[in-house]
Parts: structure tokens; C-alpha cells; sequence
């Protein structure tokens, strides 16, 4: 396990270490705990090490072929920029991707995360559009390049008009705090409901230009590769953007539950629309009753949903599976890709009842 790859401390009742990548929620760490993820429980994901930066010092350039006045913002200044708070979810876009090896798959590599590699967080912050309009867009802008500040300049691109929806942030807060070191101090992006990968943290320059932007975070990597998808020059596959729709109960792998009348919970969610309808299964998939879906429901965010269970002894294997707004179901096999991307099938979630 890499060390010091975070700041804030990775209790393992609360976080689970995933080599190279960083750290998962433990979804039954996420019982009882309300709507939002709270920021100690929020799952980490960085290249390199979290970078401590100054607020005082720090800058924040715009610039590029399409920008008419290219400038440096100061956080001070952004902070008196009519703010915005919104509940989103950040979701990395292998999340899941150890399920693929359990449908008894090809591994594809890359961080091995279960389920937890998702939080819902409220986010303050000025929309990339106000900033945007302060520095002037020429009418041929077409596409934009988030920068972090992290040893790597980890960045990745969005198309302008994904960067101008009135939802798309520069986020400075998060859960009514300042954001934490690990979650992109001081200023990060937040794109509902695409893959996580283009909320960059510890932004320090954004480029704006009158072409396709690209980089390995576009070409090689966050890629849908395999059956079904075609290189789209310069990229190996079609760049991933929406997350899909997925769900998990918060209990831990192989959880031990008293026999008897018991609630089960969990949460879905889908990156496109509301979750409509979430139903369970407690028999290996033989049957399936409707989950009791609690508020609130937001939409880019998640839905708590619970299950009353009489739980017979023995060995059992529930199901979850979600269906959003837009009709989207979870599938019984998600669609293979060999960076194993937006795994959402139904996962058999083993349970011992005593
Ligand atoms: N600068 C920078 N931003 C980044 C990353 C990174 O390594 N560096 N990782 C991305 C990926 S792949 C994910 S899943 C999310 C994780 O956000 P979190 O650590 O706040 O949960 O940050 C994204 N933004
Ligand atoms: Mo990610």
C-alpha cells in the first residue's frame, strides 16, 4: 500500500486502501450516516500525492486560442463571485471494476475498486461559466483543459458546452467546509454527472481552444476500448463521460446478519437522470419486490432506499438493481472494456444470516 498518498487519516473501518489508486468508502461505514457522504468517509483518488497548497499564493490562469483576455483569479476573488452550492455525486469511472473479474471476465487493470469509489457531497462554488465569461470566449471556442496543481499536472478535457452548463463548478466548498486537502483545496471542478476524472482537483490553469483538446486522460486512458467501440483518432476508444446506473447496499462483503426481521439499505444512483424505481432480491435472483426509495432523490446525486428482509439462517446472496428516469435498468453482465470503465451489472452481494 502506498503511503501518504492522502492527508486526512484512513481509519480502515471507515476507508479501504486500493493499491496505486487510493481509497474507498466502506459502504457499510455509510449506514445511518444521512443523504451526504461525510468528507472523512469521501473515497480518494490521485495520481500522486495530495499537494498542500496555499490559498494566498494560489492562482488560478485562464487562458488559450480562445480566450480574449487571458487572466489570473485569486481564491479571494472567486469567493466574492456569486456562489452556487450543489449536491452532486463524484463517481471514478472504475468504480465496480473488481466485478468484472467475479462475472469470470479478462481483469482489466487499473485500481481495484469495490463499489466505493463514490460520494455525494454538497458544493459550493462559481459556475466555470462565470469565469469563463470574465475572461471572453471567441465564438469559434470549442473545447476546454482542466489542470490540476499535482506533481503530474493531471488534466483533462471537456467540450465547451459541457464547461457551460449552468452546473458545471469551480468548487471551494464541500459539506459547508472548505475542501479538504485530498478533495482538491483550493479550487476543484465538479461535471455532474460524468465520470469523475473530469472534476479536477487543485485546478491552476484552464485552456480554452478553438480545436480538440487531447491528452493521455483522453486518448489512452478513461477510453471505452473493446467489442462494440471504435478508436476515435487521436483516441484508442470513445472518451467516457456519463456515469450509468448502479447501486450497493451498505454491508460489508460476506456481512453476518441476525435471523429475523432486519432492514436492509442501500443507495442508487445513475449520473443521467433520478432513480425511478430500485428493486431486491433475496433468493439468488429468483425473486425480486420493490426497495422503499426515502428522499431525497436529487438528481446527478443518489437515493437511499431500504428493505424489510425476514432473514432466514444460512447462506444467502441478495441483488439490488436500480432503474433511473431515462429507463436506463441495471443489466445482468456490464458491457466489457479493457480498462474495465462503468461496470453497473447487478452485483451478488453474499450475506450470512446466524
Ligand atoms: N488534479 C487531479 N484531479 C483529479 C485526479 C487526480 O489524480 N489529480 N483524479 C481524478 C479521478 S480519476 C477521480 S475518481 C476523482 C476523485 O475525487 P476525490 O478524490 O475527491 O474522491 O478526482 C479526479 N480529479
Ligand atoms: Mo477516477
Amino acid at each position: 500500500m502506498m503511503d501518504k498518498l492522502a492527508v486526512k487519516p484512513t481509519p480502515a473501518e471507515a476507508l479501504i486502501g486500493v493499491d496505486g489508486a487510493g481509497y474507498e468508502t466502506r459502504w457499510e461505514a455509510m449506514k445511518g450516516k444521512g443523504y451526504l457522504t461525510p468528507n472523512e468517509l469521501f473515497f480518494v483518488r490521485n495520481r500522486t500525492a495530495t499537494p498542500r497548497i496555499d490559498a494566498e499564493s494560489w492562482r488560478l490562469r485562464v487562458e488559450g486560442p480562445a480566450v480574449r483576455a487571458p487572466r489570473e483569479f485569486r481564491y479571494a476573488e472567486l469567493l466574492e463571485m456569486p456562489a452556487v452550492t450543489l449536491v452532486r455525486a463524484v463517481e471514478c469511472a472504475g468504480n465496480g471494476r473488481r466485478f468484472f473479474a467475479a462475472e469470470g471476465r479478462p481483469i482489466p487493470g487499473g485500481a481495484q475498486w469495490g463499489l466505493g469509489a463514490i460520494g455525494v457531497a454538497e458544493w459550493t462554488g462559481v459556475p466555470l461559466r462565470a469565469v469563463l465569461a470574465q475572461v471572453g470566449l471567441k465564438p469559434t471556442v470549442q473545447d476546454v483543459m482542466l489542470e490540476g496543481l499535482d506533481e503530474e499536472r493531471f488534466g483533462r478535457q471537456l467540450p465547451i458546452a459541457k464547461a457551460l452548463e449552468n452546473d458545471t463548478l469551480l468548487a471551494y466548498r464541500m459539506n459547508g467546509e472548505p475542501l479538504p486537502p485530498d478533495h482538491g483545496f483550493p479550487v476543484r471542478a465538479i461535471v455532474s454527472g460524468w465520470a469523475a476524472v473530469v472534476s479536477v482537483k487543485w485546478l491552476g490553469r484552464i485552456i480554452v481552444a478553438e480545436e480538440p483538446l487531447y491528452n493521455k486522460y483522453n486518448t489512452e486512458e478513461y477510453v471505452m476500448i473493446g467489442p462494440g467501440f471504435s478508436p476515435e483518432p487521436p483516441a484508442l476508444g470513445s472518451p467516457v463521460k456519463w456515469m450509468n446506473v448502479n447501486s450497493a447496499f451498505e454491508l460489508t462483503w460476506d456481512a453476518r446478519l441476525p435471523a429475523g426481521p432486519i432492514t436492509l439499505t442501500g443507495r442508487s444512483w445513475s449520473g443521467l437522470s433520478r432513480i425511478a424505481r430500485v428493486e431486491v432480491s433475496t433468493d439468488d435472483a429468483a425473486t425480486w419486490q420493490l426497495a422503499r426509495l426515502l428522499e431525497p432523490d436529487h438528481p446527478h446525486a443518489w437515493c437511499c432506499w431500504e428493505f424489510a428482509w425476514t432473514a432466514p439462517p444460512g447462506r444467502h446472496v441478495l441483488r439490488a438493481r436500480a432503474t433511473d428516469e431515462m429507463g436506463n435498468t441495471q443489466p445482468d453482465s456490464a458491457l466489457f472494456n479493457e480498462k474495465g470503465y462503468l461496470y453497473n451489472a447487478v452485483v451478488p452481494h453474499p450475506v450470512v444470516v446466524e
